[in-house]
């Protein structure tokens, strides 16, 4: 039965937004993944839509990133810089923005081609998982916040 939903959810996400509301609350839409320069990170911004109880967004992984962090932003010294942080609050029947400048996945790591769509899982403290796919595309110029990445 955990299989036949799993199917499910992956069709819905796809494909049907009507059937998807029917397995899972939450739905991914706009994922876009920049590389960073050189050695830099990747980031990742996504609209998550939730048409269910309020949840946590806790991780995600990847086969074409060694490593996913969940990164905010905050005032230090005057300026703003990333932070990492454990999770994002997914508000019920709401919606969460990861964009440029706000909450944002940190992708470290790729190791595949950046042509080609690559999946991302990402993970909710509800349990449900929701697959993305985003194509990785190079960075058209510096973000603001790249040059004070403290890893
Ligand atoms: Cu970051």
């Amino acid at each position: 039965m955990k299989y036949v939903l799993t199917v499910l959810a992956l069709i819905g996400v796809l494909s049907a937004p009507a059937r998807a509301e029917m397995v899972s609350p939450i739905m991914a839409e706009d994922a876009q993944i920049k590389l960073g320069i050189g050695e830099r990170p990747a980031a990742m911004f996504v609209t998550l839509h939730n048409k269910g109880a309020a949840t946590r967004l806790i991780g995600a992984t990847s086969d074409a990133f060694a490593r996913i962090e969940l990164h905010s932003h905050e005032m230090g010294g005057g300026m703003m810089r990333m932070v990492k942080v454990d999770d994002f609050a997914v508000p019920a029947n709401g919606m969460l923005t990861l964009k440029p400048g706000g909450y944002h996945l940190m992708l470290f790591g790729f190791n595949a081609d950046a042509d080609a769509p690559v999946q991302v899982t990402l993970q909710f403290a509800n349990g449900q998982t929701v697959e993305t796919m985003a194509t990785p595309s190079v960075r058209q110029k510096r973000m603001p916040h790249g040059g004070m990445h403290g890893h």
